[in-house]
C-alpha cells in the first residue's frame, strides 16, 4: 500500500534509525569532496562509492554538492537533512540503502562566491564533476572561447560555467598558498580528465598569466570511466521507492545494481578508499572509457533514436523488440567492439550480453528521450569515432551509419511534426540545415556532414560513410525504421 504523505514536511532525518548506516557528524569532516553537478547520477554513483568507502575504512569523507543553476535538488534534500535512499533494482531483487555522506548543497546561481570559497577552502581535497557533455564548453578538447556563456564569464569576471568556477577557485587557492587539489571528471567523454584540465587552464589564462603554471604544479586531474544506469528522479521514482521504504523520500533514487568506476590513479593528496567500494584505480583509463562509451553508450543512443522513431517511451520497450535486440548485438559484436582495444580480463561477448540484459531491466525504466538529449555532443564519442577506426581497419560501419541515420530522421521528424520534444544545444543550427534541404536527402546528409560541426573532419571526406548514411536515411523514410533495421541485420 502507498504510504500517506504526512501533513507537515517529511523529516527524513528522523527516519535514520531505520537504516543500518553509520551515524555521522557532518560538520566535523575536514576532508571534503566538492561535487559539481549533484544530479541523480552522482548521488547514486560517486556518493554511494564514498558512503561504502567510509563504512569499510571507518573514514568520514563528506560531500558538498553543487548545483550550478537550479535550486531544485537542494530544496528537496535540505528538508530531509540531505539524507536520501537509493533503491537498486534488478529483475528479481531490490536493495535499499540510505546515503548519509552528503553534507550540504550550494547553488551557484544564488551565490557563486560560496561555491568558489568552498572549493578554495582547506578542507576541500577533491572536486568531482558530472555536468554532462555540454558543461565542458569545449571544442576539439580546448575551451570554446566563442561559447556565449564562456564569453560572458570572461567579460564579466564572474562565474556561471564550470571552467570559470574552477579557474576562479584555483586562483583563490593559489593566492592563499593552498595546493593539493585533485579534480576528477565523471562525465561520458573520452579523455575526460585531459579535456577538463585544458578547459580550466584555458579559462585561467584570462584571470592571471601565472595561474596555468601554478595549476600544473599543484593540481591533478583524473580521467575516469563511470557506469551505472540511473534514470532521472521523477514522481514515479519517488513513489516506487517510497512505497518500498515505507516513508516518503522526495530525494529517492532508483537504479540498477550494476556499478563500475575506473579511476586514473593520479591524486595529489588523500582520497576515500574507493577501492574498498569496488572502484578500480589504474594508470590508464582510456581503454575502459572507449569500451564503455562505444559499447554501452553507443548502443544506448542507437536504441534511443530507433525507439523514438517507433514511438516507444522507454529503452527497455525498444530493446525488447527482437529485431532491435539483434541489431544492437550485431552493432556491438561486428562494429563497436572491432573498433577498439578490449582491456585485459574483459570478455567482450559477455560484456555485450550483460549490456543488453541491463537495458531490458523494466524495473529501472529509462526514457528514450533522456538518452536522445544532446545528440550532437554525444554522437562523436559514441558512434562516429568508432566508424573512423573501423574504416582505418578496412571494415564497414554499416550499423553505425544506420544508427546515425536514425538520429537524422529523428531530427527531421521533430522538424516536420514536433511529435516529440528534442533537446540539443545545437538544435538551431541543425534545424536550419534540415529546413534548407527539406526535399533532398542526399543534400541533407552532405550538408549535415560538412556544416553541422558534429562529424569529425576525418569522416567528412569519407565517401563510403556518406553513401551508407544516404542509403539508410532514405530507407528509413521509405520503409520505416523497423524494416530498415530488419534489412540491415538480415541483408
Ligand atoms: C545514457 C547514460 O543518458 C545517456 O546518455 O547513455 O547516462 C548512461 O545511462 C550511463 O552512461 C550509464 O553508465
Amino acid at each position: 500500500m502507498k504510504p500517506q504523505k504526512p501533513l507537515n514536511l517529511v523529516n527524513f532525518a528522523e527516519a535514520k534509525p531505520n537504516f543500518t548506516s553509520l551515524p555521522r557528524d557532518k560538520k566535523t569532516s575536514d576532508h571534503k569532496i566538492v561535487h559539481i553537478g549533484i544530479g541523480a547520477f552522482s548521488r547514486a554513483h560517486q556518493a554511494l562509492y564514498t558512503q561504502v568507502a567510509n563504512e569499510k575504512a571507518d573514514s568520514d569523507w563528506s560531500i558538498v554538492g553543487v548545483s550550478l543553476r537550479s535550486p531544485g535538488v537542494r530544496n528537496t534534500l535540505k528538508k530531509q537533512d540531505y539524507l536520501y535512499t537509493i533503491m537498486e533494482r534488478s529483475l528479481t531483487e531490490k536493495n535499499v540503502r540510505c546515503i548519509t555522506c552528503l553534507e550540504n548543497i550550494l547553488v551557484g546561481s544564488e551565490d557563486a562566491g560560496s561555491v568558489i570559497e568552498q572549493i578554495a577552502s582547506e578542507s576541500a581535497k577533491i572536486v568531482t564533476i558530472t555536468v554532462t557533455e555540454k558543461g565542458y564548453c569545449q571544442k576539439n578538447q580546448r575551451l570554446d572561447e566563442l561559447n556565449p556563456d564562456v564569453m560572458a564569464d570572461i567579460r564579466s569576471g564572474e562565474a556561471t560555467t564550470m571552467p570559470a568556477y574552477l579557474a576562479h577557485a584555483l586562483q583563490k587557492r593559489s593566492n592563499k598558498g593552498l595546493g593539493g587539489l585533485t579534480i576528477i571528471s565523471c562525465d561520458n567523454l573520452p579523455d575526460n580528465g585531459e579535456i577538463l584540465k585544458n578547459v580550466v587552464k584555458d579559462f585561467a589564462d584570462n584571470l592571471d598569466v601565472d595561474l596555468r603554471d601554478w595549476i600544473d604544479d599543484n593540481v591533478k586531474f583524473c580521467s575516469t570511466m563511470v557506469d551505472r544506469i540511473v534514470p532521472a528522479a521523477t514522481e514515479q521514482v519517488i513513489d516506487t521507492v517510497s512505497e518500498a521504504v515505507g516513508l516518503i523520500d522526495d530525494g529517492a533514487l532508483l537504479c540498477e545494481p550494476y556499478r563500475q568506476w575506473v579511476i586514473e590513479d593520479n591524486f595529489v593528496g588523500s582520497r576515500p578508499a574507493w577501492e574498498l567500494a569496488g572502484a578500480l584505480l589504474v594508470a590508464d583509463v582510456s581503454v575502459y572509457e572507449k569500451l564503455k562509451l562505444r559499447m554501452l553508450n553507443g548502443s544506448h543512443s542507437s536504441i534511443a533514436y530507433i525507439g523514438s522513431l517507433l514511438g516507444d517511451e522507454y529503452i527497455h520497450e525498444t530493446v525488447s523488440r527482437s529485431v532491435v535486440q539483434e541489431f544492437i548485438e550485431r552493432l556491438m559484436r561486428d562494429e563497436q567492439s572491432q573498433s577498439l582495444t578490449v582491456p585485459d580480463g574483459i570478455n567482450v561477448l559477455e560484456y555485450s550480453k550483460a549490456i543488453v540484459e541491463r537495458f531490458t531491466n523494466k524495473h529501472v525504466p529509462y526514457r528514450n528521450a533522456q538518452v536522445a538529449t544532446d545528440g550532437s555532443l554525444k554522437l562523436p564519442q559514441r558512434l562516429l569515432f568508432a566508424a573512423i577506426d573501423l574504416r582505418k581497419k578496412g571494415l564497414t560501419p554499416n550499423l553505425i551509419a544506420l544508427s546515425v541515420a536514425a538520429w537524422i530522421r529523428y531530427l527531421v521528424g521533430y522538424q516536420q511534426s514536433s511529435a516529440y520534444p528534442v533537446s540539443d544545444p545545437n538544435l538551431a543550427g541543425l534545424s536550419s540545415i534540415i529546413a534548407a534541404n527539406a526535399d533532398d536527402d542526399v543534400q541533407l546528409v552532405k550538408s549535415l556532414m560538412a556544416e553541422s560541426g558534429v562529424f569529425p573532419e576525418e569522416l567528412q571526406d569519407d565517401v563510403m560513410f556518406e553513401c551508407l548514411l544516404i542509403k539508410h536515411v532514405k530507407n528509413i523514410a521509405s520503409m520505416g525504421i523497423d524494416k530498415a533495421i530488419t534489412e540491415a541485420v538480415t541483408g
